[in-house]
């Protein structure tokens, strides 16, 4: 029994073991359970009693060593992995990264938030509603009876079952003003629909309606809500007028022009609320009167960013959304 001749061996092998596979494979050949210093141990009861301790301690030794060298060329071999690995994957840190860019709020979206923030500030309290409304709500409470022209106006979608989408967001203050009495000081920002497609109309845009309603509202305290805030909105001074105008809800009635680059452009549309639309929902006219306004934000981002078609607010181009951000 030549254990150092076998110890001998196991090194040249485990030397030559290319990877861990092989190495794991040289472990088997002598320490597994068949492997020859296994069998060794074995054999060990076969040597007599004198020779035993001696020739035990030999195979034991000789376990030891090829153990060793084992776990040191495990330790070389991993190491010899990870640099291949690290090598292989080659990255080139001079290589420009992809371009990506950072979202952002859509520029109606956008507006929306700016309008209400400055209304808010301005005690405005926000209510919204139903966009499939009655047409009591959506009209004959808003003053516009059947057969009245201005129902043509509003180039209505009908619903088969007799229920309209609003097409304005006037039946919120509509169903405000059925439930509370005055002070009434909201906005209704949301969306209405039109059948109406061209470079200024979209079928659906969002609208943001004001009404105030208590005692002593007049004429002087709507021009001075619209001013401030159609001055807030642009950021800067603006030249604006108010011309009479007529609407079924109002009486007086006005549209708010601003001056622009290419003369005076539309804006906003208000006035002193109807005395029959107070009373048809509950609020005494004798004693209260109320200012209403009302405007396409769509429109007046339109106007804020010198966007020419309105259209383009809904064909989600990133080239154009980009230029948002
Ligand atoms: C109640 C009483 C009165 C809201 C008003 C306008 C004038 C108006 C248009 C502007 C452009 C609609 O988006 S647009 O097409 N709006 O001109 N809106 S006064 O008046 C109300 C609303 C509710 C109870």
């Amino acid at each position: 029994m030549n254990v150092s001749n076998l110890v001998d061996r196991a090194t040249t092998d485990i030397a030559n073991a290319p990877n861990i596979d092989a190495l794991e494979q040289t472990r088997v050949k002598y320490l597994g359970r068949n492997g020859e210093i296994t069998q060794l141990l074995r054999a060990l009861k076969t040597v007599s009693q004198a020779e035993r301790p001696k020739v035990g301690a030999a195979i034991h030794a000789a376990k030891k060593s090829i153990e060793n060298t084992l776990s040191e060329r495990l330790t070389e071999l991993e190491s010899l992995r990870q640099q291949a690995l690290t090598s292989e994957a080659k990255i080139d840190v001079s290589l420009s990264s992809r371009t990506h860019f950072r979202g952002s709020l859509h520029p109606v979206t956008h507006s929306l938030a700016l309008i209400e923030d400055i209304l808010v500030r301005a005690n405005f309290k926000v209510a919204q509603g139903p966009e499939i409304e009655d047409e009591y709500h959506n009209f004959e409470a808003l003053n516009i009876p059947p057969n009245h022209p201005a129902r043509a106006m509003h180039d209505t979608f009908f619903l088969r079952n007799g229920m309209v989408l609003r097409t304005h967001t006037s039946p919120v203050q509509i169903r405000t003003m059925e439930q509370e009495q005055p002070p009434i000081r909201i906005i209704c920002p949301g969306r209405v629909y039109r059948r109406d497609f061209d470079r200024t109309h979209t079928p659906m845009f969002h609208q943001v309606e004001g009404l105030v309603v208590d005692r002593g509202i007049n004429f002087a305290h709507l021009k001075a809500t619209v001013i401030n805030f159609v001055e807030a909105f642009f950021e800067r001074h603006v030249e604006i007028r108010f011309r009479a105008s007529y609407f079924p809800f109002t009486e007086p009635s006005a549209e708010v022009d601003v001056l622009g680059e290419s003369g005076w452009q539309e804006v906003m549309g208000c006035g002193v609320v109807h005395p029959n639309v107070l009373s048809m929902s509950g609020i005494d006219p004798k004693e209260y009167s109320g200012f209403a306004f009302g405007f396409g934000a769509d429109r007046l981002a339109m106007l804020k960013y010198n966007i020419p078609d309105l259209r383009m607010l809904f064909d989600n181009d990133l080239r154009f959304l980009r230029q948002f951000g």
